[in-house]
């Protein structure tokens, strides 16, 4: 059986929609260390979670990043989503020329057993300018590096890019009455819309496509 360690019910309803594999919560307060690195969170939280419970488990850790406030709320979303709030952050972006933001979500899993990291594509950079490879390197949407730490953990990511708008829609949670995509609020959207372009989406389709097949 798959955990899914969170403590979000918006997110479990997302990870239950899309996935055709069972999936419980497991409600367990991991040490959500301080970091710039949406990975490192969740790596943190599937070791954690993995020697409680034994059994495969998956972290989500997410964030809205807002460019012209160089990327805020970004690992601290959860803080600021407590304290300040959608609507004050709406408030703070209100007044900028520049609205682009993204969402970003890194999934985290981990089983006890070992991955194999894939391979770096050969040709990785040589059509491309140093600079455009390194742009697409940071936006990479997806990624499964393994890290070298003790107990393997495998990461898919997931990123959408869209605009800070005045709130709009009563679905899903957190930020989605201010993050426009397409033309709608995530609030707008029902959960299969929305999974279908988000970044949880992004990368639970992409978590699913390796999970399913090993
Ligand atoms: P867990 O850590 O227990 O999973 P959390 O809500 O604390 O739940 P994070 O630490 O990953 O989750 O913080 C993510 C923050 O970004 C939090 O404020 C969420 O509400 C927000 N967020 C993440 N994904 C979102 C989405 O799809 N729509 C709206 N807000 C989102
Ligand atoms: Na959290």
């Amino acid at each position: 059986m798959l955990h899914f360690v969170t403590g979000n019910a918006g997110k479990v309803h997302e990870v239950q929609s899309l996935l055709d594999a069972e999936v419980e919560q497991f409600e367990f307060d991991y040490t959500e260390i301080q970091s710039q690195d949406l990975r490192e969170i969740a790596a943190r939280g599937a070791r954690e979670a993995y020697r409680e419970v034994g059994e495969p488990v998956i972290v989500d850790d997410s964030g809205l990043f807002v460019e012209s406030l160089d990327g805020f709320p970004g690992p601290y979303s959860a803080y600021v989503e407590d304290t300040v709030g959608v609507e004050r952050l709406w408030r703070l972006v209100e007044p900028e020329a520049d609205h682009s933001a993204a969402f970003r979500a890194v999934v985290a899993y981990c089983d006890g057993g070992e991955f194999e990291a894939t391979p770096e594509p050969v040709d990785r950079g040589e059509r491309r300018g140093p600079d455009q490879a390194a742009a697409e390197r940071s936006s990479a949407t997806t990624d499964d590096q393994v890290d070298a730490d003790d107990l393997s953990v495998k990461f898919f990511e997931g990123v959408v890019p869209g605009e800070i708008v005045a709130p709009r829609g009563d679905g899903g949670f957190g930020y989605d009455p201010i993050f426009e995509h397409g033309g709608q609020t995530f609030a707008e959207m029902d959960t299969e819309q929305k999974n279908a372009v988000s970044h949880r989406g992004r990368a639970l389709a992409r978590f699913a496509e390796w999970y399913e097949q090993s």
